[in-house]
């Protein structure tokens, strides 16, 4: 199913004259403030967010799966999916891959049904965290780490084809999340464990192509328990400029301990350059996965203050993070989540353009600690929905992407054409 730009153009038409009324008073309250608009909604049309291959199909707890019906799969279904999500929101024009849940068989069929979406590959996702059918050694007790030489090669090789599968794809990054840890005190030698990560990554960072990047990933617990081998951002850090210039760090932002603080670390790896990734999603108590901004969204504001802050003062110089949600969904339609998720993230980057840093930054060298707090929360409390509106409007998109997902009758048609049982592969 795909929804077509007449479809997208009439249900607009029933918004526009209220859409208009709230842009315009929005618009002329900003400008009393100085704020560029026009140049806000610009950032906004270029600010595009990958999707997980993994997150199209109902996700699981450990207790249970449900799923949703019509769910993605084949590779060129899941296109289809994230299709649906750009052409109604002009937000999504990337996928990542999780190889092997997706891999490629016809590469340039794929390439050339993406490309009739405007979606192009993002950053490929290597998976040593389950073992497969057809491979010769378990990954039971860890990858890149394994004690044993033999693992670690299978593990190295599989990281140097999925390269070779984003090559074709057009992706110039591969992001490595290992499972590698332990659960009990004593199971594994923590700097030998190290050890053999680093060299590892250092060898799958020599295959890189020159404008490539690795990212790697890190998280503090889960599946293991007791230890991780890439527990944080400092390990990751080390690791990353233990393997070069084109290794840089990963933030998911399920991957801390409660309440810890998570725009500091995107702002101390910006200022080393070396934040190359974003994983986002929201959560109450540990990698919960949830839709971006349902839980925490002030706190993704102030994420986003940093990330604005950080890339706009490198004056171009800096790469921009590879940009991907990265979320499961048991209770929704994921393409609604999605939907929900992506507003979400717009909704923080536009706030935090609000920000004036000149006021902000004299008000702290000031310690005018009160005007600093107002600066912020003046920012986050202004409603930038008909900025998001506007912007999506003037890319072709929807101005209201959830109702029309919902008056399409959008998931009807997907259980139409792929049945209740089709059941995406993932996690
Ligand atoms: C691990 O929890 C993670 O965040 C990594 O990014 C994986 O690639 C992804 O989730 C799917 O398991
Ligand atoms: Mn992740």
């Amino acid at each position: 199913m795909r929804i077509e730009k007449s479809v997208i153009a009439a249900h607009n038409e029933k918004e526009l004259e209220s859409h208009r009324e709230q842009f315009s008073f929005l618009g002329s309250q900003l400008e009393k403030k100085n704020v560029n608009t026009e140049q806000i909604i610009q950032k906004l049309i270029d600010f595009q967010i990958a999707i997980p291959s993994w997150a199209l199909g109902a996700g699981a707890t450990r207790f249970g799966r449900f799923s949703i019906g019509g769910e993605p799969s084949t590779l060129a279904d899941k296109i289809n999916d994230v299709g649906i999500i750009h052409a109604l929101t002009k937000a999504a024009g990337a996928i990542s891959l999780h190889i092997p849940w997706d891999i490629p068989e016809d590469t340039e069929a794929i390439k050339e049904l993406a490309a009739t979406y405007d979606i192009v590959f993002d950053a490929v996702n290597s998976n040593t965290f389950q073992d497969q059918a057809d491979q010769e050694y378990s990954y039971k007790f860890g990858s890149l780490s394994h004690v044993d030489e033999r693992v670690r090669r299978q593990a190295i090789t599989h990281n140097l084809k999925v390269i070779e599968y984003g090559k074709a794809l057009g992706s110039t990054s591969i992001t490595v999340w290992l499972a590698d840890g332990a659960s009990f005190p004593g199971q594994a030698n923590f700097r030998i464990a190290l050890q053999h990560v680093q060299a590892s990554l250092q060898e799958i960072h020599a295959a890189l192509p020159d404008d490539w990047r690795m990212l790697i990933e890190y998280k503090p617990y889960e599946p293991n328990f007791y230890s991780m081998v890439i527990p944080d951002w400092g390990t990751s850090l080390l690791l990353a400029e233990g393997c070069g210039e084109k290794a840089s760090c990963l933030v998911d932002l399920g991957h801390h301990l409660p309440n810890t603080n998570i725009e500091q670390i995107v702002a101390t790896l910006l200022m080393k350059g070396k934040l190359g990734g974003f994983h986002f999603n929201d959560s109450k108590y540990g990698d919960d996965d949830l839709t971006v901004g349902s839980i925490r969204p002030y706190q993704l504001f102030l994420i986003f203050n940093e990330l604005v802050a950080g890339i706009d003062k490198s004056n171009g110089s800096y790469p921009p993070p590879a940009w991907m949600i990265d979320a499961s969904h048991n209770l929704k339609d994921p393409l609604e989540d999605l939907i929900q998720s992506l507003e979400g993230i717009r909704i923080a980057y536009v706030q935090a353009m609000l920000i004036n840093h000149a006021e902000l930054e004299s008000a702290q060298q000031e310690y005018n600690v009160v005007v600093c707090q107002q600066i912020l929360q003046d920012a986050f409390r202004t409603d930038v929905r008909p900025i998001i509106r506007e912007a999506r409007l003037r890319a072709g998109g929807s101005i209201s992407p959830l109702d029309l997902y919902r008056e399409a009758d959008t998931r009807g048609h997907l259980i139409k054409e792929r049945g209740m049982k089709s059941i995406a592969s993932g996690l």
